[in-house]
């Protein structure tokens, strides 16, 4: 069977069945370096010491996260799935930058608009255009296809002034449109979105300002004080079924949004156990809602999570089983790791 190439972008959510993706790659990747007071508020404080300019991660564990990629993305394939990747080798430490594996914090898609996060960390700022020009490029040769590059204006080096600073809940202030694409969550024409330590009113508005005609931005309730992207916070398993973490956000909270009014909404019902190794570097053992649903009847878990794939097969969900603890310990999951480009929802 010849499996025809899928090109452009269309999709708006989580679940449908998809048919083209982006599968990120490490790079010689480094701990990002920001400010104290960023690391302070978003990253656990067992390896806060680690985020410094020019501290690459251990060069073993790269080359098991690129391997776990490369196995990723090879499942992916066998499932008919078209799969983009950016170049192999990037050198982060060159670049100052943090890595390419996480591209679902930098890209968005709505409908056929993808959408390129203007991030709040000044090492972040050029990720998208250092690892997925090419990508970007070959997608738009598609011309229904509208791609949102960050602006000039969105580089501005002012989020983190002082102004306020005592009283504000978050980081950054509202000084430049700042968000990144993993605070948004797609349900169809309803994208419940976060405030964090990286997203602000000004990069919602944008977000608002950019989206397709019929697209809405919804801000949730989230009780997180390190809030930093919401996908280890909320998933939706398919058309009607959401999964959450109660540690971070209640029933209540979601109910408020009319696009979740009659969903089946499920806590997850266990504490998640950190691994001891290799050590979760830049999130907590939440990244067990970091899944990837292929189309709302199967999804990818992590290898090792019996716990978690066990409880989301009682929820009608196949698992397909994808080791990705080194991925993991780099900073994300199966979710943070791709791109939904084309999802069939027709
Ligand atoms: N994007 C990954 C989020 C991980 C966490 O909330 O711990």
């Amino acid at each position: 069977m010849t499996i025809k190439p899928v090109l452009g972008v269309q999709a708006d959510d989580e679940w449908s069945p998809l048919r083209a993706v982006i599968v990120g790659r490490a790079g010689r990747a480094c701990f990002p370096s920001a400010p104290a007071k960023m690391i302070e508020a978003t990253m656990p404080s067992a390896h806060a010491h680690r985020f410094q300019p020019k501290a690459p991660f251990p060069e073993k564990l790269i080359a098991k996260a690129e391997a776990e990629l490369d196995y990723f993305a090879a499942i992916l394939k066998a499932e008919g799935i078209e799969v983009y990747r950016p170049p192999a080798g990037i050198d982060w430490l060159a670049e100052e930058g943090y890595t390419g594996a996480m591209p679902r914090d930098g890209l968005m898609s709505v409908g056929n608009t993808l959408i390129e996060a203007c991030f709040a960390w000044p090492c972040r700022s050029r990720e998208i255009e250092i690892a997925y020009t090419s990508i970007l490029d070959a997608v738009s040769k598609d011309t229904r296809v509208q791609i949102v590059r960050r602006p000039a204006s969105s580089f501005a080096n002012t989020l983190l002034d002082e102004e306020d600073s005592c009283t504000r809940q978050w980081a950054i202030n509202n000084s430049r449109p700042a968000f990144d694409t993993a605070d948004f969550m797609r349900l169809g024409h309803t994208i419940l979105g976060q405030y964090s330590h990286v997203t602000n009113q000004a990069g919602v508005d944008y977000i608002q300002q950019h989206l397709p005609k019929g697209y809405q931005v919804e801000m949730i309730e989230v009780n997180d004080p390190s809030a930093m992207h919401i996908d280890a916070t909320i998933l939706p398993l398919r058309d009607g079924l959401l999964v959450y973490n109660p540690m971070k956000i209640t029933e209540a909270a979601l109910r408020q949004h009319a696009v979740l009014a009659s969903w089946d909404l499920q806590p997850y019902p266990f504490i998640p156990q950190a691994p001891t190794e290799p050590p979760l570097y830049m999130t907590s053992p939440w990244l067990c809602l970091n899944a990837l649903v292929l189309d709302g009847k199967r999804m990818v878990v992590e290898a090792s999570d019996l716990q978690s794939a066990q409880w989301y097969e009682s929820l009608g969900m196949e698992c397909i089983m994808c080791p990705f603890k080194h991925v993991n310990s780099i900073g994300g999951s199966f979710h943070c790791a791709t791109v939904d480009l084309v999802r069939d929802n027709s």
